[in-house]
C-alpha cells in the first residue's frame, strides 16, 4: 500500500477517539462525574450562583428542579487566555534574558524567542495557572513577618520559574534537533539548520546557563534540585531513547520511564516548585507534581501518536519522525502486542524505507493509535482529579484557574499541534 494511503488510513482510522468531549456534559445526578472523573457538584459547589457559573466558565445549567442538570458549554474557557498578560511578560523577560555580547551566540540564543517563534507557551501556562491554583490561606503558616516573601514577590519568583521552564525547554529543543539532524522546529527551520551543530548545541548551554543563574537567584536549595533534577532527568530520557537492546526497546514499562524523564519531569518538577515557593506542604507540593506528572506523560502520549497522524504543516516539523529514527513510541509498541511479526521488522531497523511502510501497515490494522490515546486519557484524567483534591477555595481566581488546569487535560488530548 502507498505510504500516502497508509497516514491517511492511520489519521481517519480513530476519528471517534477516546477522547470526551467537553461540549456538553449531563449531569445526570448530583453524584455524576466529568468525563475526567471529577464530581460536577465539587465544581459547581465553588460557584455561588448560577450566573457566577455561566459568567466564569460559559457553563449553562438548566433543569436543576428536576435534579437532572443540562450543562452546556457555550464558550469555552481559554485557559492560555487567562494567563496572557503575564505571558507576554514573560516573552519580553525571556528576550532579555538571553542578551549577550557575542554577536552569534546572542542571535542563536534569541532564536526561538522571536516574537512567531515561541511555540506554543504550554508550559508557562500551565505554571501561572497553577500558581494561582495554589493562592490559597495556608493556615500552618504564621503572619508574614520581616524578610517574608510578600505575594506580590511570590508571584514574580513563580514567574521566574515559569521562564526557566521555558528556557530548560527550549535548551532540550535545541540539543534534540542537533541529535535529530532536524530540519524544521515550529514551522521554520531548526537552529542546527540555520547555524550548525556546533552553535545550536553552544545556544542550548547558554540557555541552561542563564536559567541556573535566575534559578539562584530564588534562594530556594529546594528548587534547585527539583530544577537540576530535571536536567538529569532529560539526559537520562534522551538517553535511554537510544539505547540498542533489544529487550527494552520493546518494553512498555521502560517506554513510559523514558516519557518520565523526557517530558514529564520538567513540568512535574516545575509545578512542585510553584507549590513550594507558595510555602505549602508536602502533601500540596506532591499534588502539585501528581498534575504536571500525569499531564505530562498524556501531553507526550499524544505527541507519539501526532508523529503518526499529524501533518508537517500542523506539527511545525517533520511528521514519522520517530519511526525513521528508529525510536520506538506506545502506537508501534501496542500494534506489536496485536502483531508478533511486527518485532522482526522493529528489530531490522528503519534505514530501509520499506520496512517504515511495514510498520505502517502494522500500525493501520492494529488498535496501536486507540489505545496509546485511551492511555493518554487515563493519565489526563489522574491529572484532573489531583485538582478536585487541593485544598478547597472559594476564590473565583483560584476556581477559574483550576478550571483551566482541568480544561488543559482535555486539550492535550485533542491537540493537533
Ligand atoms: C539541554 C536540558 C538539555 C537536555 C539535553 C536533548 C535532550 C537532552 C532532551 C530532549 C528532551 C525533549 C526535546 C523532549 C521532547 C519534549 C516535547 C514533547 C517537546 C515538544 O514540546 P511542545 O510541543 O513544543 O510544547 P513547543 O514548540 O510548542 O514549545
Amino acid at each position: 500500500m502507498a505510504r500516502a494511503a497508509l497516514l491517511h488510513l492511520l489519521r481517519h482510522r480513530s476519528v471517534a477517539t477516546a477522547t470526551a468531549p467537553l461540549s456538553a456534559y449531563k449531569c445526570l445526578s448530583s453524584n455524576s462525574k466529568t468525563p475526567s472523573g471529577i464530581r460536577w457538584t465539587s465544581i459547581c459547589r465553588a460557584f455561588s450562583s448560577k450566573a457566577a457559573v455561566n459568567d466564569l466558565i460559559g457553563i449553562d445549567m438548566a433543569n436543576t428542579d428536576s435534579g437532572v442538570a443540562v450543562m452546556e458549554e457555550k464558550e469555552r474557557l481559554d485557559p492560555f487566555s487567562l494567563v496572557a498578560d503575564e505571558l507576554s511578560l514573560i516573552a519580553n523577560r525571556l528576550r532579555s534574558m538571553v542578551v549577550t555580547e557575542v554577536p552569534n551566540l546572542a542571535s542563536a540564543a534569541e532564536y526561538f524567542f522571536k516574537i512567531g517563534a515561541e511555540g506554543k507557551r504550554f508550559r508557562p501556562t500551565v505554571l501561572l495557572l497553577m500558581a494561582t491554583a495554589l493562592s490559597v490561606r495556608i493556615p500552618e503558616l504564621p503572619p508574614a513577618g520581616v524578610g517574608d516573601t510578600l505575594p506580590t514577590d511570590l508571584r514574580t519568583s513563580q514567574q521566574r520559574i515559569a521562564e526557566i521552564t521555558e528556557m530548560i525547554h527550549v535548551a532540550s529543543l535545541l540539543h534534540d534537533d542537533v541529535l535529530d539532524d532536524a530540519d524544521k522546529r515550529r514551522g521554520i527551520c531548526s537552529l542546527n539548520a540555520v547555524m550548525g551543530n556546533k552553535l545550536a548545541v553552544l545556544a542550548g548551554d547558554f540557555l541552561l546557563s542563564r536559567a541556573c543563574v535566575s534559578l539562584a537567584s530564588l534562594k530556594n536549595t529546594e528548587v534547585v534540585t527539583l530544577i537540576a533534577t530535571v536536567v538529569e532527568n532529560l539526559v537520562t530520557g534522551e538517553t535511554m531513547q537510544l539505547t540498542t537492546a533489544s529487550k527494552q526497546r520493546f518494553s512498555m514499562d521502560y517506554y513510559m520511564q523514558k516519557t518520565y524523564n523526557k517530558t514529564a519531569s520538567l513540568i512535574s518538577n516545575s509545578c512542585k516548585s510553584i507549590a513550594i515557593l507558595a510555602g505549602h506542604t508536602a502533601e500540596v507540593a506532591m499534588l502539585a507534581f501528581e498534575y504536571g506528572k500525569n499531564l505530562g506523560l498524556a501531553f507526550q502520549l499524544i505527541d507519539d501518536v501526532l508523529d503518526f497522524t499529524g501533518t508537517s504543516a500542523s506539527l511545525g516539523k517533520g511528521s514519522l519522525s520517530d519511526i525513521r529514527h528508529g525510536i520506538i513510541t506506545a502506537p508501534i509498541l501496542f500494534a506489536m502486542e496485536e502483531f508478533p511479526e511486527l518485532h522482526a521488522v522493529v528489530d531490522q531497523g528503519f534505514k530501509n524505507p520499506a520496512n517504515v511502510d511495514i510498520a505502517l501497515g502494522f500500525l493501520g490494522k492494529s488498535s496501536g493509535i486507540q489505545r496509546t490515546k485511551e492511555l493518554a486519557m487515563k493519565h489526563a484524567n489522574l491529572a484532573a482529579q489531583v485538582i478536585e483534591s487541593l485544598p478547597e477555595s472559594d476564590d473565583a481566581n483560584v476556581i477559574r484557574s483550576r478550571q483551566a488546569l482541568i480544561d488543559l487535560t482535555q486539550r492535550v488530548l485533542t491537540r493537533n499541534k
